[in-house]
């Protein structure tokens, strides 16, 4: 097959009003470039004539500035599914001018397939190279490039030439049931499918060429509250490794993006009471790169490299020491509950709310407004060997506690969350009733300006298997709306 190179401005144009649009990438990693910006073009324009144009846009997670806060700003998007973190579309999302489904991500491309969100027209894929029977060979993400390649009716491909990811992808995609197999990984190492994704040649459009890198990554850089954060969950792992609960040997690590997750991998760099371990996430920053090279880190199986600019060009210079030891996978596979659960995953995520009784709230603050998601945190709370939260205690220079009576937004229950860290130190929830997991949550985790304030609402709570005082519940949050500072709280008024 004669694949037609076309502009990304023509490939634009096979994206209409209504349509579906699919795409690989997950995280800044891996996403088309060039066509997006295009379709927001062609929106302006429409609406300029007084014209509708939007799209439903789909992809693993969430995108950078490129597309979503480009698409944003031209009105372009109508439902977004199922990961943001840009500004500009969680600010549309939560005036109520975008459509969007928060959901865990390893089911996104079910959901596709299941019919339960809307058609996929059509998908762009961005890739090193596609050949003529239809191989496409993605770059730095395994996203759901093969899932909407599979449902749309038009493909575009974005072939760019930046990047060297060839031989690192493991596709593979389960059927459906009732057809269903068991998903045959044992170890975070195993490759199970194929390094490229399947197309249908007919259906491919044609092709962009393109020579441009994945939006930068910026990292904050570690501060006092993260690194004793960290410090705490690897102390934790090593007492646990300590006293057997988990053998010897490791298992496996999970952990999401940003500061607290970095503190922790440092903390991975001593060699001191933790044995070298492979990663199972769907993420992969530069520190785990380091740990690689450390030794520290034995294989890294993930959905996308989330990697600065530089780190990217470090593994692609030194690509023979790599390529055996990185594995890029489907988020559908990188997050499957079922392989979560058989590898014995240790998970470690970031909560914006904690409560008493362990619920934690990952995705909105005070209850109403979007951050970013619950991303793929759940997959892997509910099904890993231990699922550890973390947050610093306090926010907004203290006027906010991250301990609260109650979340005002479930998104892990108490039944999926089993230990919980602060900078304060760890409360580990596991085979505790719900008074023991307040008193250790209060006493461990709290911040020492909020350990009063939480146990006085213990004292005008009903006693019951869980105490509550319904009224009462969300007071601290009633308080920080009202005064800006949940240290305003007043119990008195609910007593
Ligand atoms: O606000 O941006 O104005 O400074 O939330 O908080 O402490 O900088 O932490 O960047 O790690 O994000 C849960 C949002 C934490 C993230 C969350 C405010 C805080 C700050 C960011 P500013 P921090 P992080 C892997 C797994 C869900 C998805 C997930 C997340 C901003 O980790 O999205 O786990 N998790 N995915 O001030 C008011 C509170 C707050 C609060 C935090 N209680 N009240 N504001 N903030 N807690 C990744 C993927 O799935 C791809």
């Amino acid at each position: 097959m004669n694949y037609r190179i076309i502009t990304a401005q023509e490939a634009a144009a096979y994206i209409n009003h209504g349509d579906g649009v699919g795409i690989s990438g997950f995280t800044l990693s891996g996403t088309p470039k060039t066509v997006l910006p295009e379709v927001a073009k062609r929106a302006e324009e429409a609406h300029a004539a007084g014209k509708p144009f939007q799209i439903d846009l789909y992809s693993g997670a969430s995108t950078g500035d490129a597309i979503d806060g480009v698409l944003t700003r031209a009105k372009a998007i109508r439902f977004r599914a199922p990961f943001i973190s840009n500004p500009t579309v969680r600010n549309a999302i939560n005036g109520k001018e975008m459509a969007y489904c928060d959901l865990h991500l390893s089911l996104m491309a079910q959901d596709l397939r299941y019919g339960y969100m809307g058609k996929v027209n059509v998908a762009i894929l961005e890739a090193i190279d596609i050949t003529p029977d239809g191989k496409v060979y993605l770059t730095t993400a395994g996203g759901i490039g093969q899932t909407v390649a599979n449902l749309a009716d038009k493909i575009i491909i974005e072939r760019n030439t930046y990047h060297h990811t060839m031989g690192l992808h493991d596709v593979y995609e389960p059927l459906d049931p009732p057809c269903r197999k068991e998903i045959p990984i044992f170890s975070a190492s195993d490759r199970i499918g194929k390094p490229y994704v399947q197309v249908d040649p007919k259906k491919v459009v044609g092709i962009v060429e393109v020579n441009m890198p994945n939006e930068q990554v910026i990292f904050k850089e570690l501060d006092p509250v993260t690194s004793k954060i960290g410090e705490n969950v690897v102390n934790f792992i090593k007492n646990e490794i300590k006293r057997g609960t988990i053998p010897a040997t490791g298992l496996p690590i999970q952990s999401g993006i940003g500061n607290v997750a970095n503190a922790v991998l440092k903390g991975l760099e001593e060699c001191d009471g933790i044995p070298p371990l492979d990663l199972y996430s769907e993420v992969l920053q530069d520190s785990v790169i380091k740990l690689m090279e450390l030794g520290r880190v034995k294989a890294g199986s993930t959905c996308s490299l989330s990697l600065s600019q530089e780190c990217l060009k470090h593994v692609y210079d030194n690509l023979d020491f790599f390529r055996d030891k990185l594995i890029l996978r489907p988020s559908e596979i990188s997050n499957h509950p079922e392989v979560i659960r058989r590898l014995g995953i240790i998970a470690m995520n970031t909560a914006i709310e904690a409560d008493l009784y362990g619920c934690v709230n990952s995705s909105h603050i005070c209850g109403t407004r979007l951050m970013n998601g619950i991303g793929g945190s759940g997959d892997f709370a509910r099904n890993a060997f231990v699922s550890i939260f973390t947050c610093p205690s306090t926010q907004k220079n203290g006027m906010i506690s991250s301990i609260v009576p109650m979340v005002t937004h479930a998104d892990h229950t108490e039944h999926d969350v089993r230990v919980v860290v602060t900078e304060w130190g760890v409360a580990d929830l596991r085979g505790k009733c719900p008074d023991e997991r307040a008193k250790a949550l209060i006493e461990n985790c709290a911040h020492p300006d909020y350990r009063n304030l939480l146990w006085d609402y213990l004292k005008i709570a009903k006693s019951g298997h869980v105490s509550h005082n319904v009224a009462a519940a969300l007071g601290m949050h009633a308080a920080f709306e009202r005064n800006g500072d949940m240290r305003t709280t007043d119990w008195s008024i609910f007593a």
